[in-house]
């Protein structure tokens, strides 16, 4: 089935940014769209988003040269191919682009059709998004925020996310009822303490604390009056973003106005891990920090999930060198920080390979779209990542999964926090 054109628009992601879709036609009439979602917190070695830099309009943000290139070269290249020939596709474009960040052409333009074509693929094959991008059944654990911070709150606290996941929930929708509990008993927390000040940009609870350990006294007691069991039903889940707290080879949590070497920012981590029910830790060191990554995953690795985001870039080659090197045990996966659908099925492919865990991820400014939904099913990922359980451009994603689980019907698994154990982690 032969794709007959390429169109792309500006749309606007969760933060009222610009971004790109793109529309891909085939002969029957089929269509596909891509949505492509953007970070805030984002690693130095991702492919470059093109922005127009324009600062009369949407103060320099606006994408019209990716939207031209959309509807110039890249039009050019896929008009005419093969809809189901998706890696032929790909590779056509990123050598189209010539660049290894994608620079030229924009992974936001590269992407948006990369994404398109892939959706305009299951279409035509009347079957869902999931079912045409591989053969997984496996629901998804969710990592859900509870409380935003860094980049995401104006650096309002020093760490980024702070998130819960349903450690011994049975099913899909009873980590959604978890979690659900869990939130509204963190904004009646809030609420008494007088410190409720609305949303940061992943839907979690605006962070007014003066400490960055106060907030892990209010996870553990929202965790409480929701009726659970810390570390026994409901696990704590860190996004550090360490990326955003390294500057002239020194770590600094502002908030405290306390500054750390490596060695004693691994500590931090660890001492945090011995001290709370932390599950999970995403970037607990910097991007380019393999020293400190080594310290901190050999000291808990076998405990705790540590997730590379900045760290790997959803880039098989940076992956690669982790995976030797064995600073993680699992790869935040983003499509757009690679840019194509085969790069990042090819990067999920590798981590599992290793005996590693991919956790799906979401962008802190994100769309409608709930590709990254199907994207988990499909490769039985294992894990789930969207910011907060508010805001319908995360609960977009949350939702659709209980649409397939629903498609799926027996055919679903659900192994929750039992995916570990393929990372030979154990928890506690
Ligand atoms: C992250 C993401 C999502 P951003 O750091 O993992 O939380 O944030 O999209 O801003 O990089
Ligand atoms: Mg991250």
């Amino acid at each position: 089935m032969k794709i007959t054109s390429l169109d792309a628009l500006q749309i606007f992601d969760s933060r009222g940014n610009p971004t790109v879709e793109v529309i891909a036609t085939l002969e029957d009439g089929t269509t596909g769209h891509g949505l492509v979602p953007s970070g805030a917190s984002t690693g130095h070695h991702e492919a470059l988003e093109l922005r127009d830099g324009d600062q009369s309009r949407f103060r320099g943000k606006s994408v019209f040269n990716a939207i031209s290139h959309v509807h110039g070269e890249i039009a050019h290249a896929v008009v005419g191919r093969d809809v189901f020939d998706q890696s032929g596709l790909d590779a056509a474009l990123i050598s189209l682009d010539g660049t290894p960040g994608k620079s030229r052409l924009g992974a936001n333009a590269i992407l948006g059709t990369s994404m398109a074509v892939a959706q305009a693929a299951a279409n035509a094959k009347r079957v869902p998004l999931y079912a045409s991008l591989g053969d997984g059944t496996l629901l998804p654990l969710p990592e859900i925020q509870i409380f935003g911070g860094g980049k995401h709150a104006q650096g309002r606290i020093d760490i980024q996310d702070f998130m819960i996941m349903a450690l011994t929930a049975k099913s899909y929708d009873e980590t959604l009822e978890v979690t659900s509990n869990v939130f509204q008993a963190a904004a009646d927390i809030m609420r008494q303490r007088g410190l409720l000040a609305g949303v940061a940009d992943e839907g979690g609870y605006w962070p007014m604390f003066d400490r960055n350990e106060d907030v892990f006294d209010a996870l553990l007691a929202a965790i409480e009056l929701a009726g659970y069991t810390p570390g026994r039903e409901v696990g704590i889940s860190l996004d550090i973003a360490a990326t955003d707290l390294f500057h002239d080879g020194h770590y600094t949590l502002g908030l405290e106005k306390r500054r750390f070497t490596t060695e004693e920012f691994a500590a931090l981590m660890i001492e945090w891990v011995d001290k709370y029910p932390i599950v999970s830790i995403e970037d607990p060191m910097a991007e380019d920090d393999w020293e400190g990554w080594k310290i901190v995953r050999n000291a808990i690795g076998h405990r705790c999930q540590l997730i590379g985001d900045d760290h790997f870039t959803t880039n098989i080659t940076r992956i690669e060198r982790g995976i030797a090197a064995n600073t993680a045990n699992a790869v935040l996966i983003k499509l757009n920080q690679i840019g194509t659908v085969t790069e990042t099925l090819a990067a999920i492919r590798r981590t599992q390979a290793a005996g590693w865990l991919p956790v799906v991820s979401a962008r802190s400014g994100e769309t409608e779209d709930a590709f990254i939904a199907h994207l988990a099913v499909a490769t039985n990922a294992g894990q789930l990542k969207v910011g907060s359980f508010s805001r319908s451009e995360r609960m977009a994603k949350w939702n659709e999964v209980l649409r397939i689980q629903r498609q799926l019907g027996s055919r679903a698994r659900f192994i929750g926090a039992g995916i570990f154990s393929q990372a030979g982690i154990s928890l506690p």
